[in-house]
């Protein structure tokens, strides 16, 4: 790639065509409502908490009894201050994992918390936690029940709605319903019934993202914290089938923790030589979804293996910070609290968050690039170190930036290229160790006509 500021999108485009039919279609495409809610609230935990809590397994047998339940009490408040500690805007709880056991007092099932001593409504005293913190509340539903019995038969489509029913009137408001595609090797055949459970989410809360085995969120591929060096969000609308989706899912309980690659086949998503081969095309951003440990269910074992913030800081760097959401598992333990050790991550991850823009050299609001914005510069008040730019599309007029350069002024007022990059999407960061820099370049070599660029910000 040429570094002559004169080549940029407004002249060269790296040789793409910067407006014709297939650049309408692919710009035409931009979130929902919803989708665009979640933009701004990328960050927010998973709570993987039930029957394995006190089984100390990752998926159970099926064979479990109420009475193998021996939790006592939860302290949700505790969750809740942790994650806010984080800096996340949110709590997803497995209100029912493979095990088939619920965390409400469900009526279609007597494997519930209701049968055991526990006797409270779980679901209820995290959702109304969260509510008391102001963070959103978020349900997984494993659509894989190795306990029901009706499981592999029609009936089970109708258990699934009424359980998915109470959940979405019972509790207020849904941020997200959270389906996974994992299923047991030996597990019986059985199709999904996805449109109406679709449907009856749409209807009883239309405001909800369904994600990963549903169409509003896209499940990044792996559990390992990795995203690809381009995530897209316009993709094409294929991806949202869910059986696919299962089939790249876990199928065995060993596999917990270790579903971590990425496949390089799977690599490009979103570029134009993908969309202009496929007719319908959906905006269908990644979720990055990775546990703070090794397992996604609390075991003694695994509290050695919690996450330090540097690594945590790393994933939020390349989820949040491409273009992704971030859903951090943090499972309480049998006692119903966070491990300390997992607090403390937390914490010292919220603390990594804040300093990263507590020094803003300068924040410009940029909006809708011109002929005349081929490169834009930007001037330092005094010299500085350079340590992140955070850059932001405008997605709600779809993602447009294809590749982009940064580059420092050096007080000799030479430039001195610093990072180049493709997506930016709705954020990308971008980490730096620049130091003396009177001013900044940014300079968009390539974009599916003219970039929208909300804001972009320099900080020490
Ligand atoms: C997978 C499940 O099999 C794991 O147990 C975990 O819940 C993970 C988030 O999704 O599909």
């Amino acid at each position: 790639m040429s570094s002559s500021f004169e080549k940029n999108w407004t002249n060269y485009n790296n040789g793409y065509s910067l407006f014709d039919n297939d650049v309408s279609r692919f710009i035409a495409v931009a979130p929902s409502k919803s989708q665009y809610r979640l933009s701004r609230k990328p960050f927010y935990c998973f709570v993987h908490f039930g029957m394995n809590t006190a089984t100390g397994r990752e998926w159970g047998a099926g064979t479990e009894t109420v009475s193998d339940f021996t939790i006592k009490r939860i302290k949700p408040d505790q969750w809740v201050s942790a994650v806010k500690s984080a800096g996340a805007s949110g709590i997803i709880l497995t209100c029912k994992h493979h095990d088939g056991f619920c965390l409400w007092p469900t009526e279609y099932s007597s494997f519930s918390v209701k049968y055991t001593d526990y006797k409270g409504d779980i679901v209820k005293e995290v959702s109304d936690a969260c509510r008391r913190g102001s963070i959103d509340f978020g349900i997984y539903l494993s659509p894989w029940d190795m306990h029901e019995p009706t499981y592999g038969t029609p009936d089970y489509n109708d258990y699934f709605c009424n359980q998915l029913t109470e959940l979405l009137t019972n509790y207020g408001e849904i941020s997200e319903v959270w389906f996974d595609g994992a299923k047991g090797a030996g597990a019986r055949e059985f199709e999904y019934d996805w449109e109406r459970y679709y449907q009856l989410i749409r209807e009883l809360q239309p405001d909800a993202n369904i994600a990963i085995c549903g169409p509003d969120i896209r499940w990044v591929g792996n559990e390992g914290g990795k995203t690809r060096k381009s995530e897209f969000s316009v993709v094409p609308a294929y991806l949202k089938n869910a059986e696919a989706v299962s089939e790249k899912s876990q199928h065995t309980e060993k596999n917990a923790g270790k579903m971590q690659r990425l496949t390089s086949k799977d690599e490009d998503l979103g570029s134009r030589a993908v969309l202009s081969k496929n007719a319908y095309l959906c905006w269908y951003p990644a979720e990055v979804d990775v546990s703070i440990r090794k397992g996604w269910f609390w075991s003694k074992d695994e509290n050695r293996t919690v996450k330090s913030p540097r690594k945590l800081f790393k994933i939020y760097l390349d989820s949040v910070g491409n273009n992704c959401t971030l859903l951090l598992n943090v499972p309480p333990t049998s006692k119903g609290v966070f491990h300390q050790k997992d607090v403390r991550a937390l914490k010292g991850l919220g603390r990594k968050i804040n300093e990263m823009n507590a020094y803003p050299i300068l924040v410009e609001k940029l909006g809708k690039l011109t002929k005349n914005d081929g490169y834009i510069d930007f001037t330092f008040d005094r010299l500085k170190k350079l340590r992140y730019v955070i850059l932001s599309e405008d997605i709600r007029l779809s993602q447009r930036v294809e590749a982009f350069d940064i580059f420092i002024k050096k007080p000799n007022e030479k430039y001195k290229k610093v990072a180049s990059g493709t997506i930016i999407g709705s954020q990308r960061i971008i980490k730096l160790r620049a130091k003396k820099c009177i001013g900044a370049r940014l300079v968009i070599r390539q974009s599916r006509s003219n970039p929208v660029i909300s804001e972009i910000g320099f900080y020490e």
